[in-house]
């Protein structure tokens, strides 16, 4: 059984959950706003530098997780398709186009923002966004899109599945308590999901 699922984290698909997913030949189109748009392969993107990222995922259904997040950063990912100077917003897509949600590129472009394809050091499973997801863990979880099949630069916001549905556009973590499930769902006062702190890192 994977880490995330021995930590009991609740599983999300507002979309209905996508089934077995191909990792050998998932792809990532990148489009939009950048000079060199591409699509990549997960042969290409389990080849890039590794970035390890110890940090929270946290909902505003109020559960966090933590743990070491793998992938490779988006920072890295930006620099590839030379984003053009008038991108301002990241979009993610989702397996199925259906669920999608957008950042801003200065979050985008920080050292825990991920295309992430471990947790603790095992391959994401279907479940909880394998092959690839996004993670931001300075945001809610709603902006970390599962199993990611697109990203688009934009050059304005546009509000994504959760965001037309009434949660926040800017998704900042709100102190209050939070189901701590590494500690078997506890609840407990995690400031912030601890963004704070991974901001010293
Ligand atoms: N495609 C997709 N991505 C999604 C969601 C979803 O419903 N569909 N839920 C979001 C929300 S609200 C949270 S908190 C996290 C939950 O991740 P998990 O299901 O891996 O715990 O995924 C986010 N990404
Ligand atoms: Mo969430």
């Amino acid at each position: 059984m994977s880490r995330l699922k021995e930590l009991k984290t609740p599983v999300f698909w507002a979309e209905g959950h996508p089934g077995a997913l191909d990792r050998v030949g998932w792809k990532i189109e990148v489009k939009g706003l950048c000079n060199n748009p591409k699509t990549i392969s997960w042969n290409e993107l389990s080849g890039l530098p590794k970035t390890i990222a110890d940090a929270r995922l946290t909902s505003v259904t109020r559960f966090s997780v933590r743990g070491n997040w793998g992938g490779v950063a988006l920072a890295d990912i930006l620099e590839l398709v030379k984003t053009d100077a008038g991108a301002k917003y990241v979009r993610f897509w989702s397996v199925k186009k259906i669920y999608d949600t957008s950042i801003p590129l200065d979050i985008a472009g920080m050292k825990k923002t991920l295309l992430a394809y471990e947790f603790d050091g095992e391959l994401l499973e279907e479940d909880y966004g394998g092959p690839v997801r996004a993670f931001c863990p300075y945001l809610w979880g709603y902006k970390s899109a599962k199993s990611v099949v697109g990203i688009e630069l934009l050059d304005r916001y546009i509000s994504g599945y959760w965001e037309k549905r009434g949660y926040s556009d800017d998704a900042l973590i709100k102190a209050g308590p939070v189901r701590d499930m590494n500690e078997g769902g506890r609840l407990r006062h995690i400031p912030d999901g601890e963004v704070i702190s991974f901001l010293d890192e």
